[in-house]
């Protein structure tokens, strides 16, 4: 749809619908240009909404309105109105009734993958968010929970016929060729839930028992062919199951669970009742065909999906404001399956590493939302990090402050009490005040109030009482017109070592903290008394990550290395680590503190190469510890007027420091993971292979003769795809000849695997050479490059937009040129995409003035378009304006 001036939508204006739908009958019938769906619906008063209403205004855009009936009466052209949005009918009875709507839809012209469309010949639907609206006329919003009966015709070459809940019947229909299916879900859901797929498809079927002893019928749907695919996932599956039964007590509640993968998918997967729909690339793997963190995204998306089926669709949302109840909930159950199944540890700085290098960013720039927000134009928009991953975040914080015995009391609570309901925030913040006995009023803010918080921290010690003070600050920043922002409820959790690196047990205020302690900070500044401290301790803030804020702390570089060498909290010892890579980049960027800087480097190298030989350590964490800040988190060290070149090469500056110090140890590291015998995805196995290519990697960086063959070999060797990939993705950032003789190669032997094209792509999106904008331009017009797929779009577009920190921001402005055109581009088909892509100029004004007004001169470009999206012009305008 496109719209002048499209109109934001508010969370205070929620009012409940006048009527409720009891339940619904579609039948379909299937045709790739002019599908016909049928839809008895029937509704009844809503006792929660106030005063009379006479009329029935139903979502609908993209369909055609064949025949209209009440009661089984039809209605003249005089007793509705129809819209380009909506249908509305006026004199409605005033007790329950039966709409009876026959309308068409065109699933092949759907280039916007919402709603009922085509992939690869395949039907399919995505109604999340407001997709259903494209199928017939509906109360389109997720507080309207009903019954679904599901009937589809369609030819028999389209012989797999699949929608949510129990199959109850098939046969043969009306026509000569066609069949039927039809599906009754037994539990009512919101139409954004709603799914039907169709298709010459394959099936790979298991079984699984619950522990109430229901049987379940499991399926993983694919492209022919593809069969051999799917044991991961289905792996991931039953494990997943279990682990839910286990841990959070909920055991499944269909007799059949089903996987789609299609190869068009605007995300990830889509958590449809008893219906999974993934992304193709989510699901397919074999150890030729995908990488490791294939194998561990299958395993979690998987999980994810499953997962929602309690926190998201037994228990909805009241309305789209509340999208961090279901999904900042479910990514925290996600996590935690993850962290149980991996290493909780390498879990979470990756869970970091994420949140910094996406969430921070969002949260300090124009697209800045609070993660339960109170306006927005296109809900789409607001599937975001800050929703996401955030939302997650401030689960795991209530769960640090209730601590984890009431945190499972208070999710049993939730279950029991919102089962079947469309739930909001606060509902559940309820839950976890009521089951903790704590007051959470505070807390609530987190959820209220956009920006990623700074503490400031200022410590000192009184040698002659043992005390020891900290001070701790809180502040989150302004952005232009905001309203004064107020101190957040802050679980820190903290320990205090002594000079052997041991932790010194604390005692605040008179009372002992236990053995992982934790301090709330409440106020905007506050001073924290620890008694009985002997000796001068070392102060490790933070641990785990627990609120995620930015810490400001002047520690010394040598408290620092101590840290690495010694904290308790492996995520602390990898954060010390952080900091001092970060510090040192940023000297090198403004070229301070030369004298000193080499012997810095040499230190910290020291540091890593004690790590690297630490045999306690794993080598996943190994790995972690190799690995720089990215350039996102870089910049907020640095705040204004980013001359990205030069950050590029400060980085560079390290990396190469860094390598020729450490390149006997990174030679040694690289020979000793060596990867043998058959490809396994458990993590150990993952990484070794991980920290193998970490030592590589940095190795690239220096000038050592050992480099070159050593990649060239894994690369010619490689038995599974991490091995290849590995390979490919430095081989193709080295020199130009091994660069294109590793990319050729690739490509010849994987040109029929769209899912190795896709990575082909990606690899040479993220490569930083200089000119990378006019080289992703060349690539966009390769053969195997269409804007149609949203997968082809992101390996290419958004990951150079993205990923390619040097080459989106060239001073040229073609970087940001190209972006503009592929959106303007891609937003007549698929405006979802095109606005994900937008997204990539949120940090645009922490550049410098050259790049900066190029920047502002394709956002420019972008919003004065006629007939934008909706979605890309929220995403534009609010870039622009703040
Ligand atoms: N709930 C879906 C996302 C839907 C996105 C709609 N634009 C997948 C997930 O979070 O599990
Ligand atoms: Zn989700």
């Amino acid at each position: 749809m496109r719209h002048a001036k499209p109109q934001a939508i508010l969370l205070k204006d929620y009012r409940p619908t006048p009527f409720l739908i009891e339940k619904v009958a579609l039948t379909f019938r299937l045709d790739p240009t002019e599908t016909q769906v049928k839809a008895e619906i029937r509704f009844k008063p809503n006792p929660a909404h106030v005063g009379k209403s006479k009329t029935l205004a139903l979502d609908g855009e993209m369909i055609k309105l064949i025949g209209l009936k009440i009661n089984g009466r039809p209605l003249s052209k005089q007793n509705y109105t129809l819209s380009d949005t909506a249908l509305v009918i006026t004199e409605i009875p005033d007790r329950a009734f039966d709409l009876l709507i026959e309308t068409t839809c065109n699933p092949s012209a759907n280039t916007a993958l919402s709603g009922l469309y085509m992939s690869n010949g395949v039907y399919c639907t995505q109604c999340e968010a407001e997709g259903f609206r494209r199928i017939t006329y509906f109360y389109d919003r997720p507080d309207v929970m009903a019954r679904y009966q599901v009937r589809i015709e369609a030819p028999r070459s389209v012989p797999v016929l699949l929608s949510n809940g129990n199959p109850s019947a098939r046969g043969a229909a009306n026509g000569s060729d066609y069949h039927f299916a039809e599906w009754t879900d037994p539990h009512p859901k919101p139409c954004y839930l709603f799914a039907l797929v169709a298709g010459n498809l394959a099936v790979v079927k298991d079984r699984f028992t619950t522990l109430t002893g229901r049987e379940v019928a499991l399926g993983i749907y694919v492209e022919k062919g593809k069969e051999d695919r799917c044991g991961w996932a289905m792996q991931s599956l039953k494990t997943a199951m279990r682990w839910d039964e286990k841990v959070f007590k909920r055991a499944y509640d269909l007799d059949v669970f089903n996987i789609v993968a299609v190869s068009d998918f605007n995300m990830g997967a889509m958590e449809n009742k008893g219906l999974n729909i993934f992304n193709d690339k989510y699901i397919l793997a074999l150890p030729e065909t995908a990488t490791d963190t294939d194998f561990e995204l299958i395993e979690a998306i998987i999980a994810h999906e499953y997962f929602h089926n309690w926190t998201g669709n037994r228990i909805t949302c009241r309305d789209w404001f509340q999208l961090c109840l279901k999904e900042g909930l479910t990514v925290f159950r996600d996590q935690e399956f993850t962290s149980d199944l991996r290493s909780r540890a390498v879990k979470r700085i990756d869970d970091v590493q994420d949140l910094r290098a996406r969430q921070f960013p969002e949260d300090m720039g124009p697209l800045q939302h609070p993660a339960r927000p109170s306006r927005y134009i296109e809900i789409n928009n607001f599937y975001t990090s800050t929703v996401y991953e955030k939302g997650a975040e401030l689960c795991r914080m209530i769960k640090t402050l209730i601590g984890d015995k009431a945190f499972a009391k208070a999710m049993q609570l939730y279950f029991k009490r919102h089962d079947g309901e469309a739930a909001t925030v606060e509902d559940f913040v309820a839950c976890m005040a009521d089951a903790s006995g704590r007051d959470l009023k505070q807390f609530f803010r987190w959820y209220e109030q956009a920006g990623t918080p700074f503490l400031k921290v200022k410590e000192s010690y009184d040698a002659k009482r043992k005390i020891y003070r900290l001070g701790l600050t809180q502040k989150v920043k302004r952005l232009k017109g905001q309203a004064l922002k107020r101190p957040l409820h802050m679980p820190i959790r903290l320990g205090l070592m002594g000079p052997d690196g041991q932790d010194i047990k604390l005692k605040l205020h008179g009372k002992s903290l236990g053995k992982l302690p934790i301090i709330e900070l409440t106020r905007a500044s506050r001073e924290f008394v620890f008694e009985g401290v002997g000796q001068k301790p070392m102060l490790s803030l933070n641990r785990g990550f627990s609120t995620p804020v930015i810490v400001q702390h002047n520690i010394s570089a040598k408290d620092l290395l101590f840290q690495i060498a010694h904290d308790s909290d492996s995520f602390n010892r990898w954060e010390a680590a952080q900091v001092l890579a970060q510090r040192l980049i940023i000297s090198a960027y403004h070229q301070k503190q030369q004298k000193t800087w080499a012997q810095d480097v040499a230190n910290f190298a020291a540091a890593l190469e004690k790590c690297l030989l630490d045999a306690r350590l794993d080598h996943a964490f190994k790995a972690k510890m190799l690995e720089l800040p990215d350039f996102e988190e870089l910049c907020a060290g640095i705040v204004k007027e980013i001359d990205s070149e030069r950050l590029f090469l400060a980085r560079e500056a390290l990396r190469q420091n860094l390598a020729m110090t450490l390149d006997q140890t990174l030679h040694k590291t690289f020979a000793q993971t060596q990867i043998e015998g058959p490809y396994q995805p458990d993590a150990a196995s993952a990484g070794k292979r991980a920290l193998h290519f970490a030592a590589l990697a940095l190795a690239t960086a220096g000038t050592a003769v050992w480099v070159a063959p050593a990649l060239r070999n894994d690369f010619a060797t490689a038995e599974n795809m991490t091995v290849a990939y590995g390979a490919l993705k430095l081989g193709a950032r080295s020199d130009k000849k091994i660069s294109t003789s590793l990319l050729t190669a690739f490509y010849q032997k994987h040109s029929t695997d769209h899912l190795l094209v896709d990575k082909w792509f990606a690899v040479q999106a993220l490569i930083p050479d200089a000119g990378a904008a006019a080289r992703v331009k060349r690539l966009m017009q390769h053969e195997a490059f269409t804007l149609k797929t949203p997968n082809r779009v992101y390996a290419l577009v958004r990951n150079f937009i993205g990923g390619n920190f040097r080459g989106f921001h060239e001073a040229s402005g073609a970087g940001y040129q190209l972006a503009a055109e592929t959106i303007l581009a891609l937003d007549t088909i698929n405006p979802q995409v095109a606005s994900r892509l937008a997204t990539g100029f949120r940090s645009w004004r922490m550049f410098d003035a050259t790049r900066r007004a190029k920047a502002q001169a394709a956002l420019r470009k972008i919003v004065k378009t006629k007939g934008l999206s909706r979605d890309v012009y929220e995403i534009i305008s609010r870039t622009l304006g703040a």
